[in-house]
């Protein structure tokens, strides 16, 4: 039946596909520029949805990360893939002629299903921030778990189409905590170097970075930190470094130098979409169905899982429900909704063999923020690019990273602002409540305050050398720590806990997690690569013994 999903597709859409098998064949260390977002766009409006009934050999639960590691991997081994994503495809411009809005004016296409913005950062000098929205199946999720508000990216790409790109690979002697059942020498000689080529990271041309006005906030952090005795260091990104270049020059459209961040990135940022997605498509095997939302996932009687899928209008309503057959399914939803899935799927005995650490082991990778008042003769600029290139490495003496992060507003602020990933302790559990027919997650607000402790290790620090206080007015009214939230979901269905040790989960053959489910609440740094790499491994291994 895996010809039953590639007949659907047109005849004409072959020439584009060839379009992009030559971009993407210098994909790993080369740049996609924006060309390759029209290829993609052209692409997925060649791919069929998959039609009730269908029989595909792989279905992909969501196209972040491990959905697209796992696609294109599949593919290139000769297996036809289906991907089913609950966000829109973001090929389409909206009424101001661009695809995703910018961060300054969130709009009806920034928020998923809210009908009011919830914007991380919620006040400025006191006034409050968010706005209402139509509702609409909008890139940025604000998801209320109990204690905190979870940020995740929806859409053809996932997290890849919000995030900063940040793309960091953990200090080796920090592995054996992040991932203590993988060996790090294969990690680290083979599927992180795979990861960070195919992902397109680099650092930025350190001479630049000198003399770029848009990065004055990030050398006043550097200035502060170095005074202070931090050790700092260039955060790798998958920006494209010479595109910013000729944006600061005006000679391109601006991303990063507009503010993009948050709510999609139009031009500058290779997400997945120009990366692992555009090599899937290229190989002719991977079709992707976009406001599709998987629901259910329970054995076949003839072999195999019947799929439950609801396919969802731009106002989040139910158009159509469909059951499909896949001989092998991989939860690629990301923490949260991976972990969501396999609970109420074990606790409704849709899967009954999961094991009793399905939910388990889930961590918010220690996230916090603040910002803190410089002098009024220490400016931080008022073009600031929104992709951070810098950070304060303070993780062996204090438990904290800390990124410089920017502050866009367009006007001169006088303020350093930073997100810290801490070595936070805790960590949650998600569970099946039968009464209100919802997954709930424990995670307690009082457990952020060993993360604030630790980004005070380098705070309280720099403010008493450079004679400066916090800001008390990014969070709400007179508070200094945005401790309500994480832009880093990880664990629920740890590797070779819920699963085996690449990803297979125990109790149903042919059923597997690929996301950052698996990663146990901490990866020390920023985690894409992480995932990346971690799905590059898993499914190298799931192709060679499985398939
Ligand atoms: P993810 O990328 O979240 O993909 C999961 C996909 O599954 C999404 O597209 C969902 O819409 C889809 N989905 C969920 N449930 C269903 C369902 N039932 N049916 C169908 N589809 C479904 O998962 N990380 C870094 O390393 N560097 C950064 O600079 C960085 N900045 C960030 C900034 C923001 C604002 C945010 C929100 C995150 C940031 N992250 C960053 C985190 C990073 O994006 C995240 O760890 C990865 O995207 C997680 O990858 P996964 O493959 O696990």
């Amino acid at each position: 039946m895996s010809a039953d999903l590639q007949t659907r597709r047109p005849d004409r859409g072959s020439s584009r596909r060839q379009f992009i098998a030559g971009t993407s064949s210098i994909l790993g260390a080369a740049v996609i520029g924006s060309s390759a977002t029209s290829a993609w766009a052209a692409a997925q409006r060649d791919s069929a949805v998959i039609e009730p009934g269908a029989r595909v050999p792989a279905l992909v639960i969501g196209s972040g990360y491990g959905g697209s590691v796992a696609a294109l991997r599949l593919a290139q081994a000769g297996v036809d893939v289906h991907i089913v994503e609950m966000g829109m495809a973001w090929d389409t411009p909206g009424t101001d002629g661009k695809i995703f809005a910018n961060t300054t004016k969130p709009d009806y296409r920034s928020f998923w299903l809210r009908t009011r913005t919830k914007q991380p950062l919620s006040n400025f000098l006191g006034f409050p921030l968010d706005k209402d929205v139509p509702r609409y199946t909008g890139i940025l999720d604000a998801e209320e778990m109990g204690g905190i508000i979870v940020y995740q990216g929806r859409g053809v790409g996932g997290g890849s189409l919000v995030n900063g790109g940040m793309a960091v690979t953990p200090r080796r002697e920090n592995f054996g905590a992040v991932l203590p059942s993988v060996d790090p020498d294969e990690m680290y000689d083979v599927y992180y170097p795979r990861a960070n080529a195919a992902l397109g990271v680099s650092t930025i041309d350190p001479a630049w970075f000198e003399t770029a006005a848009c990065y004055q906030y990030a050398r006043v952090g550097r200035k502060h930190a170095e005074r202070s005795g931090f050790p700092f260091v260039f955060v790798p990104d998958v920006y494209d470094w010479d595109y910013m270049k000729q944006e600061a020059a005006g000679t391109v459209p601006k991303s990063a130098l507009a503010a993009e961040i948050l709510y999609g990135n139009n031009y500058g940022k290779k997400t997945l979409q120009k990366t692992y997605l555009a090599q899937a498509n290229a190989t002719g095997r991977v079709t992707v169905s976009p406001l599709h939302r998987v629901t259910t996932v329970t054995p076949a009687s003839a072999g195999g899982y019947l799929v439950g899928i609801e396919q969802l209008d731009t106002g989040g309503a139910v158009t159509a429900t469909k059951t499909v057959t896949a001989d092998r399914v991989f939860f690629a939803a990301g923490s949260v909704g991976t972990s969501k899935l396999l609970v109420r799927l074990k606790a409704t005995g849709a899967l009954p063999g999961l094991n009793g650490e399905v939910g388990k082991g889930w961590g918010e990778n220690g996230n916090v923020m603040c910002g803190r008042a410089n002098h009024l003769w220490d400016p931080t600029g008022a073009l600031q690019s929104s992709i951070p290139t810098a950070g304060i490495d303070n993780w062996a003496a204090g438990g904290a990273f800390a990124e410089v992060a920017p502050l866009p507003t367009g006007i001169e602020t006088f303020a350093s602002f930073y997100l810290s990933i801490t070595k936070n302790p805790h960590r949650a559990q998600f569970s099946w409540n039968a009464a209100t027919g919802k997954v709930e997650l424990n995670w307690q607000t009082s457990w952020k305050q060993p993360s604030i402790d630790m980004a005070k290790s380098i705070f309280d620090r720099i403010n008493a050398k450079e004679g400066t206080i916090y800001r008390t007015d990014l969070f709400g009214a007179y508070k200094i720590w945005g401790d309500h939230l994480t832009y880093h979901p990880l664990g629920g269905a740890v590797l070779d806990r819920a699963t085996d040790n690449y990803g297979r989960l125990h109790g149903h053959s042919g059923l597997y997690v690929v996301d950052g489910a698996l990663i146990p609440g901490n990866a020390s740094v920023n985690p894409f690569v992480t995932i990346t790499a971690l799905a590059e491994r898993n499914i190298e291994e799931i192709i060679a013994a499985d398939l």
